[in-house]
């Protein structure tokens, strides 16, 4: 094989591993790999305004596609700035490669412009954090680091590459020709499975924890038909709304339900969700089916935890699970069906607050009914760090299909909207909406120059409280910090050139969700700035219930 350049040995690397886009920022160590990629036109680069945006991106699209996309960022200055986004894909399981120019090997260690020890920097927020030595390793670490990204729980990778090790040649160590190399976790064996379906019928009242790793493995029907097998409700973790059918009977969004179980059954989860398990009885039996032994006895210690392949170990359970359900048995779960199904329609029934529905400021559920409603059960919702996300959409917003729902699991201000462009590449065809709040869309907004430059038309409904509305709520007057001066939105959307429109009066909402949605199919970035209630007592329902009971 003829000897490439380090930077071809990068972008070789990039083409095996199936990557289709790059995102990030030049800078002067990443010129080499900037003129190979001018040359590959089967990855297409994108280039933001900061590198949290990118790095969104890049966790948007791998999210969803469950393909690894690259972040490419210059020394210190650049990998740094992706290290909220970084956050953000290790605790959503998303295989983000970040790859990070570096200053040339001769002059680290000695307290150079921008010579920090990155490794470390992003040791705690991947899988694996390396510094290539010398630029024949290029190929192996990049292949290795892609392993790692996708396998068992994916994860962001953190690779830094010396700027020299770019220029120089290197005999490549084998060849760059695409490999499909996947990863296939087995079932547990089968006195385990017996051992699981015991339990789960011995148990009087038991509940499922359903994590992401459900929507990873694709495991839903699994789980619905297990769930349906043992008339046992389904929990999703922190912000996981689209496990199952929002109108499912065993989907229950309450985690109040887990006080007074005597077995809980986790599937899939990642995110410790302690207000979640502190509900759990502390003599119930605990299950775990995870995909990666890190999950398991992370919050409490398990009777069993089994790492497997999710699909054929919930298809197993379910298998054993029919063949022991006698007549007796079928009665008692039928039985807990009806409880669990009659639980599940009082809560639909006290979804809804009674009043205000046409009050000014909009209130925020009329925001998410009309939004709802405008769009088609397929339309995909990015959601950011919010009293919007956190408290009113899983109380109040339906989802129909899997991976419908993304939010930024780790807490972090700022994905909504650039994870919504990352996933629109993925889908060109569906309606992508961003749903922000007014503080969040301000850490990321650089994002709307990008989906205009790139021609990625999402739909960006801005919840425009005029607050940091989800700390507000804990706070006392005069609530410092917590109130905010914003720009005029739809000013500063029109100037990137993007459609833009304000709403005020509830009457209008829903027409001009519609408009924006059109817009957005016809293939132009839409913003609708929605002002909404600024009032602490509307942050959340339980805020709202406690206060309009008193008034
Ligand atoms: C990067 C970052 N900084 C600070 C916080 C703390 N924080 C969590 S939610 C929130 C307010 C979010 O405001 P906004 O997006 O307007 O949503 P709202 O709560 O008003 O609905 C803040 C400051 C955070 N999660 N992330
Ligand atoms: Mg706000």
């Amino acid at each position: 094989m003829n000897r490439i350049s380090g930077a071809r040995a990068v972008v070789e690397c990039l083409k095996s591993e199936g990557v289709k886009y790059v995102f990030g920022i030049a800078g002067a160590s990443l010129i080499p790999i900037l003129e190979v990629l001018a040359d590959t036109p089967e990855i297409r680069y994108i280039s933001v305004r900061h590198e949290q945006v990118a790095t969104h991106m890049a966790d948007g699209y791998a999210r969803h596609t469950g393909k690894p996309s690259v972040v490419l960022v210059t020394r210190a200055s650049g990998a740094s700035n992706t290290v909220l986004g970084v956050v953000t894909a290790y605790s959503s399981d998303s295989p983000v490669v970040v790859i990070a120019g570096l200053p040339p090997v001769q002059s680290m260690g000695r307290g150079e412009y921008q010579d920090f020890d990155l490794v470390s920097l992003f040791k705690p927020i991947t899988k694996f954090s390396y510094q290539i030595e010398c630029a024949s390793k290029i190929p192996y670490i990049l292949h290795r680091a892609f392993r790692i990204a996708l396998h068992g729980r994916p994860s962001p990778v953190f690779i830094g590459i010396p700027s020299n090790f770019l220029s120089e040649e290197i005999e490549p160590p084998f060849s760059f020709e695409r490999r499909n190399s996947t990863w296939t976790a087995s079932c547990p064996p089968q006195e385990v499975i017996e051992e699981i379906a015991d339990m789960l019928l011995k148990s009087e009242n038991p509940a499922i924890l359903a994590g992401n790793g459900v929507n990873l493995s694709k495991a839903n029907e699994e789980l619905r038909i297990l769930a349906e097998t043992l008339a046992a409700p389904v929990i999703p973790e922190y912000c996981q709304l689209d496990l199952l059918p929002t109108a499912h009977p065993l989907f229950i969004h309450d985690r109040k339900l887990l006080s007074d179980i005597d077995l809980l059954f986790t599937v899939g989860t990642n995110v410790p969700d302690f207000y979640m398990w502190a509900e759990v009885p502390k003599d119930a039996k605990i299950i775990q089916v995870e995909l990666d032994a890190v999950q398991l006895c992370k919050v409490r210690p398990a009777d069993i935890g089994v790492t497997a392949d999710l699909k054929a170990a919930l298809n197993a359970i379910k298998d054993s699970l029919t063949r022991k359900i006698d007549d007796e048995i079928r009665n008692r779960l039928k039985r807990r069906y009806e409880r669990i199904k009659g639980l599940k329609e009082r809560l639909l029934s006290e979804r809804w607050p009674k009043g205000e529905w046409n009050a000014t400021p909009i209130r925020p559920w009329r925001l998410l009914k009309d939004l709802r409603e405008a769009l088609g059960p397929d339309a995909i919702l990015t959601h950011d760090s919010g009293s919007l996300s956190t408290h009113w959409l899983s109380r109040c917003f339906d989802f129909y299909n899997p991976k419908t729902c993304y939010c930024c699991l780790g807490g972090v201000m700022g994905f909504a909207v650039p994870g919504a462009l990352g996933i629109k590449l993925a889908e060109p065809d569906r309606d992508v909406v961003a749903l922000v709040g007014d503080g969040s869309f301000m850490m990321a907004n650089s994002a709307l120059t990008t989906s205009v430059q790139y021609n990625i038309p999402i739909l960006i409904i801005i919840n425009d409280n005029s607050s940091y509305m989800q700390i507000k709520w804990r706070q006392k007057p005069p609530y410092l910090g917590s109130d905010l001066l914003n720009p005029d939105f739809v000013k500063l959307a029109e100037s990137f050139g993007v459609y833009a429109e304000r709403v005020e009066d509830p009457g209008n909402l829903k027409q001009a969700i519609v408009r924006c949605l059109k817009e957005t199919r016809n293939g132009r970035t839409a913003l609708l700035d929605v002002v909404t209630v600024s009032d602490p007592r509307y942050a959340t329902p339980e805020t709202y219930f406690k206060t309009s009971r008193l008034s």
